[in-house]
């Protein structure tokens, strides 16, 4: 058996696929640091309490006497370690490790069924315990600045193929076990899911791990090429030669290697320069992926009182002038909430009207895009109850979520929702957190409930609510705020 794995050689498909998967997975580092970057604090526990964080990296000092919302948390990192930075940007940073984990995926898939398909397999499977003292006899032999013999496991030595079996058998499928873990949907439909990892936070941190686990392998694994014979291994890994072409292979890697940091540049340039483009581009070639496997996924949470985090972070800063006081006073008592649009019933609802109807309680997650997530109880009306009430065109396909809140440019705050993810039985019109009248900060006097969606989508301070046909004709017809202003995507499913 030694002998074929010998003479197996570097066939074409390991060659094209270790090469992408250095593109890929380079760009999923990259981009993985930007999305870091917006909550750079990692936890253990599922509450995300500041202070409770096991690592973080960032100096900003949680202010006591001032309001302190979590995109006050963001850090700025430079575009040359963060894709894409310069100032942070979450939205796009998210685009490109979602482009990235597609192709990745898809050509970490390609390997595997090659490598079981041509046998290959052989030279990185262990199949028996004795890989494990091999492996630590040539580590003793690097760790004492010796070559280590070369044994019967051409063209690996014990410790590489371990290493290898280790990257491709553990961490690639932690890293996308642990990446879904962190979708909303998914922990919505599935609550067991993430429990796997402990909680949500858990995975976060087991995520980060795990890319740090890659950027230790990386480094070593050229430094292990180069002690060994570096233009040898040229030949293998670029032609699938034993010692022929090597000035030719050589000069061949590095040109491949600058054509992965050109392609590198040209994309933070590109994001720089266009990034609606980036999230339309990035749009088209993902949105259906998420689209197949999660949008038909609906919130099942039913969490404990045990549960309920005793810290929730904010984020969005309260409505402010005088308008807005009048309706705050006596509260909320003159506020109300107009439902029109492609209806044949327009409503004007009261908090007092809207309390009297039915009424739904949950405990659920709240994942913030950013990456914290805390647990609360909402309760309110479901938003079935007011479609019903208002009696809905057919045309109708989304609601418009109008709030208070304007930033300092005068621009609205608001989110859009297709209709069928409005009738979600968890998707409610939140007028009580942990059986309290909503307090200020985080939405008063009422806020929309999306139980399986990113925390952006679900409107504090609600002002109307709208049903139209499409949401490209408002705003800059992105589908919100957050997405016309910083390119998130809008499904914010994951
Ligand atoms: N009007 C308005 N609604 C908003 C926001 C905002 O900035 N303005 N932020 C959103 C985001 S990003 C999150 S994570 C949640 C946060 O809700 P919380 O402040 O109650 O935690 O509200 C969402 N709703
Ligand atoms: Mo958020």
């Amino acid at each position: 058996m030694s002998h074929d794995v010998a003479i197996f050689g570097f066939p074409l498909w390991l060659r094209l696929t270790h090469y992408i998967n250095f593109l890929f997975l380079t760009l999923l580092v990259r981009s993985g640091i930007q999305i870091l970057a917006d909550h750079p604090r990692l936890y253990w526990n599922k509450h995300c309490t500041p202070g409770s964080e096991w690592l973080k990296f960032t100096k900003k000092v949680f202010p006591k006497n001032k309001m302190w919302t979590s995109t006050d948390e963001a850090v700025d990192v430079s575009p040359w370690i963060a894709l894409s930075g310069g100032r942070h940007n979450l939205g796009l940073g998210r685009h490109w490790h979602f482009f990235a984990v597609a192709f990745w995926v898809l050509n970490g898939l390609v390997y595997v069924a090659f490598l079981f398909g041509t046998g290959g397999w052989r030279r990185l499977v262990p199949t028996s315990w004795d890989i494990f003292p091999a492996a630590w006899q040539t580590f003793l032999s690097y760790a004492t600045f010796h070559l280590p013999p070369v044994g019967i496991l051409h063209p690996y030595n014990p410790l590489q193929q371990l290493a290898y079996a280790v990257v491709v058998f553990v961490l690639a499928p932690l890293s996308i076990l642990s990446g879904a873990a962190m979708s909303p949907a998914v922990d919505a439909r599935f609550p067991w899911y993430p429990r796997l990892f402990g909680n949500r936070q858990k995975a976060r941190s087991l995520h980060f791990l795990v890319m740090v686990a890659y950027l230790v392998f990386i480094p070593v694994h050229l430094a292990q090429v180069m002690i060994e014979n570096l233009p040898q291994k040229m030949d293998q890994i670029v032609l699938g030669l034993e010692n022929q072409h090597v000035a030719l292979a050589v000069s061949l890697g590095l040109g491949a290697i600058a054509v992965v940091v050109a392609i590198h540049v040209l994309l933070i340039w590109w994001s720089q320069r266009r990034p609606r483009t980036v999230q339309h581009v990035s749009g088209m070639l993902t949105d259906w992926l998420t689209r197949l496997l999660l949008y038909r996924l609906t919130s099942r949470q039913e969490y404990n009182t045990a549960d309920i985090s005793s810290y929730f972070w904010v984020n969005g800063k309260p409505p402010v002038g005088e308008a807005w006081g009048e309706l705050a006073k006596d509260g909320f008592a003159s506020w109300k909430l107009p439902v029109n649009g492609l209806v044949q019933q327009p409503l004007l609802l009261s908090l007092a009207e809207l309390r009297a109807m039915p009424q739904t309680r949950q405990i659920t997650q709240h994942c913030c895009i950013q990456g914290w997530s805390a647990f609360a109880e909402w309760t309110g009306v479901p938003l079935a109850e007011i479609l019903k009430r208002c009696k809905v065109l057919p045309q109708a396909r989304y609601l418009i979520f109008h709030s208070h809140q304007v930033d300092e440019q005068g621009r609205e705050y608001y989110g859009s929702l297709d209709i069928q993810e409005a009738r979600h039985p968890q998707t409610i019109l939140a007028y009580e957190m942990n059986g309290a009248p909503l307090l200020m900060n985080h939405g008063a006097p009422l806020r929309l409930r999306v139980e399986t969606k990113l925390g952006f989508k679900m409107i504090k301070w609600l002002e109307a609510i709208e049903l139209i046909e499409d949401y490209r004709s408002v705003g800059e017809g992105q589908g919100g705020y957050r997405e016309d202003f910083q390119y998130f995507g809008t499904d914010g499913e994951i």
